[in-house]
């Protein structure tokens, strides 16, 4: 059923590719994918039985464009078509906006699409739907193969209302896209009332040109990339008997890929979270390296502009410990800022005093973990006496001179310091230490006038 998400101005359609086993429908939606724009559609995700046969679907979903504002999601889905997995084929038409009913052409396969067709109309009847009303095209698949049954032959088993029909091979991609622009025509017309344009002609006319614009270029030909990347297959690690056909699963081992495909789609959705999270915290740091470049450029006092850049490190990094030092004369760093201990761990011990001296020349920046790659035993020794689990170390340095050092420790009860940490430090220190050699030289230099 057509679904609105008024907040998000999203209309879902939901639009089915229904028929007999090895037809081509799994193929059909391969064809709809390389087809159509990387930026406007989802990966193709299929779940699959151990030999490779749809088990409960495949899914993906494009978008056609704004239509009355709302965003136009297209959900398409294949069901399985063996004779025993009824109930996964009704779960998956359940809602549906939509259907297109991929026949098999050739001569031995007659019987199986009326059987599935019948199968499709009681489904239907089932969840409530009319079948004589619901938008369903027909594929003639398989054109390619010999014998095939006459068009005409098909027409009169399988389509005595004279829905839409297209000759299809779609290993090739012929006639698929063309059936898929003419379903998500037909659904979106049927939905066009729900989109608040059914009683105005000159308005179901503006949103069939509408669509017909945004389906335009899925027909222009294309899909000659490699998107392979882009398909993901799940399937159960059992492989069928070498030589033997797959046996149907039984109604318990159904349930047991059922669990086991919900898992893999948690799994899906678990790492799409994931990302979205990374992401959320990215943006988060943009804005505050964004507020942090304002203040800085609006700031006169040079020790605030490096408690400014200190302050950012400790809420972005999300450490416990950070300190600043500064090459004061001939006697080398001078801690000048601390935050979560008295004594810099690094400057307090000989050995990272050290270090540290030796990364005021080397102008490199540092991290260490605990357990890391023991590259820096004694860092890793000394993050350990003073109960870190990982730090960062980044030379401040302007205009090729060095001016001091800023450290951040990471607690040992939270996951290391990464790469990404390493680089937002890079760019705080970088313009602290830009903005305060400004600063400081100004001071001087109004000094000096008095
Ligand atoms: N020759 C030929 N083979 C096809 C065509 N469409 C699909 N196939 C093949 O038929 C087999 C079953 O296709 P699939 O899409 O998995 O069928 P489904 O069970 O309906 O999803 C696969 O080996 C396809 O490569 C077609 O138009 N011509
Ligand atoms: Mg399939």
């Amino acid at each position: 059923m057509v679904q609105f998400d008024n907040r998000q101005w999203q209309a879902k359609l939901k639009i089915v590719y229904y028929g007999p086993a090895v037809g081509g429908k799994t193929t059909c939606l391969q064809a709809i994918h390389r087809a159509t724009d990387p930026e406007r559609r989802t990966k193709l995700y299929s779940l699959n039985t151990a030999s490779d046969r749809t088990l409960f679907f495949d899914l993906m979903s494009l978008k056609l464009g704004r239509i009355r504002g709302y965003e136009l999601l297209i959900q398409l889905y294949t069901v399985p078509g063996q004779v025993q997995y009824q109930a996964t084929r009704k779960a998956v038409l359940a809602g549906a906006d939509g259907v297109v009913f991929v026949a098999d052409s050739q001569v031995d396969r007659a019987r199986d699409n009326v059987e599935s067709l019948r199968d499709l109309v009681a489904n239907l009847r089932s969840h409530g739907m009319d079948p004589e009303t619901i938008p369903l095209v027909y594929h003639y698949n398989k054109q390619d193969l010999d014998p095939l049954i006459q068009i005409e032959d098909l027409e009169t088993m399988l389509n005595p209302r004279k829905r839409p029909a297209f000759p299809t091979v779609a290993t090739r991609g012929n006639g698929v896209l063309e059936g898929f622009a003419e379903i998500c025509q037909m659904t979106v017309m049927s939905v066009a009332d729900r989109l608040g344009v059914a009683q105005n002609p000159k308005a179901v006319e503006r949103l069939a040109e509408q669509l017909r614009r945004s389906l335009k270029p899925l027909l222009g030909g294309g899909g000659t990339e490699d998107v392979s990347g882009d398909i993901v297959v799940n399937r159960p690690p059992r492989k069928p008997e070498a030589g033997k056909e797959e046996a149907p699963l039984s109604a318990e081992a159904l349930v047991d890929e059922a669990v086991q495909a919900n898992v893999a789609m948690t799994d899906m959705s678990s790492t799409l979270d994931l990302l979205n999270r990374s992401l959320q915290r990215q943006l988060r740091r943009l804005s505050s390296l964004h507020e942090l470049l304002r203040d800085l450029s609006m700031e006169k006092d040079p020790k605030n502009i490096l408690k400014m850049a200190m302050k950012t490190a400790i809420q972005q990094l999300e450490v416990i410990g950070a300190s600043l030092s500064l090459i004061s004369g001939t006697e080398g760093l001078r801690p000048l800022l601390l935050h979560g201990f008295k004594k810099d761990p690094l400057l307090a011990n000989p050995k990272g005093a050290e270090r540290a001296a030796r990364l005021m020349q080397e102008l490199k920046p540092l991290m260490v973990q605990l357990g890391g790659d023991e590259e820096d035993p004694d860092l890793e020794a000394l993050l350990m006496e003073a109960g870190f689990g990982s730090a960062i170390w980044i030379p401040l340095v302007a205009y090729g001179r060095p001016l001091g050092l800023l450290g951040a420790y990471a607690g040992s009860d939270r996951s290391p310091l990464e790469k990404e940490d390493l680089e937002l430090s890079s760019i705080l220190a970088a313009s602290a230490s830009i903005a305060y050699l400004n600063v400081r030289s100004r001071r001087k230099l109004e000094a000096s006038k008095v």
